[in-house]
């Protein structure tokens, strides 16, 4: 768009850049720059208009991006084009991701990219390490309290050791996700330090406070996020002699972005590790971008606008990377981080999918998906160019995040049902196998949330040590059925390290002070590769499950009516077990019916009810699973579905 006012604002900022960067051959960036450039500037101007130093800090901003866009790569560069060019290049099917820990799944990144053949075998090419950032040793919150934005922490390596993975990476054609953690910095940051020594530049990089005025008020309003360990959202701090927000822990000080200098340094640290190789970046708890008194201060409008920013800019320096929202936050405002309109205020690309994780949750302890389809019902659609992150776990704890009136339509009522559930996972109930831990229990509103690897919480460690063989085959269908829906629900499925092999909670971080009191850490195992070894021997529960995976991939990749398009509709069957759903091919109207028995007794569905206008599903012999190349039993025109089966169903 071109509009006056900003365009000769940018004329007079092309005019002030320094020689060194007016010297270079930037006709790319410019022409984004351009492009960009009207909304680059309200955006902006919403945010810091009102400050005297307003074009100053602008021009700051546009240094920023050039200085990082001469930095970049001509192999990035390259690659940029390729996906302006080819822009749905991250909807296709034929992504599968993983997430772990540099030093669980391997020793290091070193050791890690000698298990690039690993990833291969099994099907995965979008590879998120978790952070790796530096972090003080015993309160990194797992490497999310970075003590600096540039360096590789030395327990996992350096910066070479990182290069050497991104680039044997891209030759496998394989993405590389790493965490940059926007909203808070560690309290041993230089930032922090600096600020603590009485420097006001870097006092105002935080939200710091002298008395309790603000932080009460504040207060009546802020959740705590770790009840039990950090209380409160603010810490004293002795040597500034002021309080700091700390929202999170208290060792994470909440970053200031009513400072635009904050903001324009976050964006050179998205912009540097863009320029190592990163093709995704995981943006952390961006919900709480932005604080205002008087709410929660998450989800303000204001850290979307944010959002539009960083990617307005992140598109001028470096356009073939993409961002990942990670805000757990309730299902109406998850989509939210996709941005209101797909070119004009863009924010993630790719956002997780917090809202079936816990729906699928939900249905393990109900053996029914009446919770699941109605909260899939109201999950409201996505923007296009935008896709989901499809997870079963994650290093965090699982909230229980669907809404009260969805789990009252689905029939229950919400307090008691919120509480079975937390009963149900942490083992409370009579009729469970669950081996989870409550996470973060608030006393204040019985609140918790819940912690535990997949194998444990679906009832297969517990099979296992009991030596029951039928309970140990149907709890591996489970874990294998859950997959079964993130491979095809419409987006990237992200697997969580260990899950493929049946890993079970590791209580060792008890033996660790600063790890103790946090039992996250139960479910961020070290992968033991001798059981990992058994992949290769039938029988094993570790062959079961991670042959399963590999063939869901293999085929996975295959269906095009997969790829992530706004391409799918829910089925309403009356048999409450079941959840199904078609996915629609957009080339060519294909049909692929997906279906699971989320019950662990047989299950059957009358066809009849399958009523698609394209395909006939009802009274047709010819239907196949696509995952085992078989027919499936019909008895009259009655599908048959054994305990937690599925199937990815097509006509031919
Ligand atoms: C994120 O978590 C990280 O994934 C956690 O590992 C960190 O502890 C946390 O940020 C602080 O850096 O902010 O938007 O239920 O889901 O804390 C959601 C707890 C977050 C997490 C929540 C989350």
């Amino acid at each position: 768009m071109y509009e006056q006012i900003s365009h000769s604002i940018l004329n007079e900022i092309l005019d002030q850049l320094k020689p060194e960067i007016k010297e270079q051959e930037l006709s790319h960036f410019y022409t984004r720059l351009g492009a960009n450039f009207y909304s680059l500037f309200s955006l902006f101007q919403k945010l810091y208009g009102n400050r005297k130093d307003f074009k100053l800090q602008l021009l700051k901003l546009v240094e920023v991006m050039a200085r990082q866009y001469i930095l970049r790569s001509p192999e990035l560069k390259k690659t940029d084009l390729a996906r302006e060019k080819d822009f749905n290049w991250f909807l296709s099917p034929k992504w599968v991701g993983m997430t772990l820990y540099a030093d669980g799944f391997a020793d290091n990144l070193k050791d890690l990219q000698s298990k690039i053949d690993y990833f291969e075998e099994l099907g995965i090419n979008l590879i998120h390490i978790m952070p790796i950032l530096e972090c003080p040793r015993n309160a990194s919150d797992g490497g999310y309290a970075v003590s600096n934005y540039r360096k590789i922490d030395e327990r996992v390596g350096n910066l070479e050791d990182l290069q050497n993975i991104a680039q044997e990476m891209k030759k496998r054609d394989i993405l590389l996700v790493l965490d940059v953690v926007v909203n808070h910095t560690s309290n041993e940051h230089e930032w922090a330090e600096k600020a603590r020594q009485g420097n006001q530049t870097y006092q105002d990089y935080y939200y710091t406070f002298k008395n309790r005025d603000i932080p009460d008020t504040f207060e009546k309003n802020l959740p705590d996020i770790f009840p039990q360990t950090a209380p409160g959202n603010f810490t004293w701090d002795e040597s500034m002699k002021k309080w700091v927000m700390t929202v999170f822990n208290n060792y994470q000080w909440d970053l200031n972005y009513q400072n635009p200098a904050v903001f324009s340094e976050m964006l050179d640290i998205l912009l540097f590790w863009a320029n190592q190789g990163v093709d995704i970046l995981r943006l952390d708890a961006v919900a709480f971008l932005w604080k205002k008194i008087g709410g929660s201060s998450q989800n303000e409008p204001e850290a979307h606008i944010l959002l539009q920013l960083f990617k307005d800019c992140c598109q001028v320096t470096a356009p073939g990377t993409l961002f990942i929202a990670e805000a757990i936050v309730a299902p109406v405002e998850i989509v939210k981080y996709f941005g209101e309109d797909a070119i004009n205020a863009k924010e993630c690309e790719i956002a997780y999918n917090a809202t079936l994780m816990a729906l699928l949750w939900d249905t393990v302890a109900t053996k029914n998906a009446k919770l699941l389809k109605q909260g899939i019902k109201n999950l409201p659609d996505k923007l296009e160019r935008a896709t989901w992150l499809n997870y079963i776990r994650c290093h965090d704890d699982i909230g229980l995040g669907f809404t009260d009136e969805d789990i009252a339509q689905a029939g229950y009522e919400p307090k008691l049902h919120r509480q079975f559930l937390l009963n149900y996972f942490s083992g409370k109930f009579d009729h469970t196998a669950a081996r989870g831990l409550l996470f973060a229990q608030n006393p204040k509103n019985n609140d918790a949330r819940i912690s535990g690897t997949l194998t444990s919480l679906i009832g297969l460690e517990t099979a296992l040590e009991e030596g029951n063989s039928e309970k140990i085959n149907l709890a591996t269908q489970h874990i294998i059925l859950l997959h079964s829906m993130i491979f095809s629900f419409g987006g990237i499925p992200l697997i969580y390290y260990g899950d493929e092999i049946g890993t079970i909670n590791d209580f060792s971080y008890m033996g660790n002070l600063s790890k103790a009191n946090d039992n996250r850490w139960a479910h961020r195992p070290k992968i033991d590769w001798k059981k990992a070894q058994l992949r290769k021997i039938a029988g094993t529960i570790e062959q079961t499950i991670f042959s399963a995976l590999q063939q869901m991939i293999r085929v996975r990749k295959k269906i095009s009516a997969f790829g992530d398009f706004n391409n799918r509709e829910l089925i309403n069957l009356s048999n409450l077990h079941l959840f199904a759903f078609l996915r629609i091919d957009p080339n060519n109207q294909d049909h692929v019916l997906v279906i699971g028995n989320f019950d662990g007794n047989y299950q059957s569905l009358n066809l009849s009810e399958i009523d698609t206008p394209m395909v006939r599903f009802n009274d047709n012999e010819n239907i196949k699973d696509l995952y085992s190349g078989e027919s499936p039993s019909l008895f009259k025109n009655e599908l048959v579905l054994p305990p937690f089966c599925f199937y990815w169903l097509s006509t031919y």
